[in-house]
Order: structure tokens, then C-alpha cells, then sequence
């Protein structure tokens, strides 16, 4: 219980911290349901921007079970998703609505 209140106490201030605009930007492009790069690497334990641009003329949902994100991307537009700070891993995250082609991995190193 005390354990849990400190983690809590402790982690307070670095979740309150706003995502700030000279975060570093990271850009995933998907063309043909297909995300380029579909490995892309960030620096772990920081925060970051993930630019997404969908080139298709459909929409496109990117979500991500182990980053617990999800965000629908209209054609021809592009979002940009708050990321970080992550531990150092391996994050998969799939374009929902083609799954079978659209899918990649996050690794924060
Ligand atoms: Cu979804």
C-alpha cells in the first residue's frame, strides 16, 4: 500500500508533463495499406510525436493494443500522436481496418 502511493507520488509529476513542441517527431507514412517504415525506432524513456500521413484515398484506423492508442486517420490526412515515455521494448500496432497488410512495430531503445 505505502509502496503504492510513492510509485503513485512519484509518477505524478512525469504524467502532468505536456507534451512539448521540440519533442522528437517521428513519421509513418501508409501507402497501399501498408505502413513505411513498418519498423521504426525511438529513444525510450522520453516523450515523442508520432506524425501519421495516409496517403490512401480510405481511411485508415491506427491502433496499437500495447501503446494503447488508437486514432482513425481520414484519406489523405494525417494525425500526429503523443507518445512517451515508453520502456524500452517492442510495440506492435496494425492499421485496423486492413490488418492483414497494414502492421509494424514501435521499438523504443
Ligand atoms: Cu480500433
Amino acid at each position: 500500500m505505502r509502496r503504492l502511493l510513492l510509485a503513485a507520488l512519484l509518477l505524478a509529476p512525469l504524467a502532468a508533463t505536456p507534451a512539448r513542441a521540440d519533442d522528437p517527431s517521428f513519421t509513418l507514412t501508409i501507402r497501399n495499406h501498408v505502413f513505411d517504415p513498418a519498423r521504426i525506432e525511438v529513444p525510450a524513456n522520453a516523450k515523442f510525436r508520432l506524425l501519421v500521413k495516409n496517403m490512401d484515398s480510405t481511411p485508415e484506423e491506427f491502433e496499437s493494443k500495447d501503446l494503447r492508442r488508437e486514432k482513425v486517420i481520414a484519406g489523405g490526412a494525417e494525425a500526429v500522436i503523443l507518445l512517451g515515455p515508453l520502456k524500452p521494448g517492442t510495440y506492435r500496432f496494425v492499421g485496423e481496418y486492413n490488418e492483414a497488410t497494414a502492421k509494424g512495430v514501435l521499438v523504443a531503445k
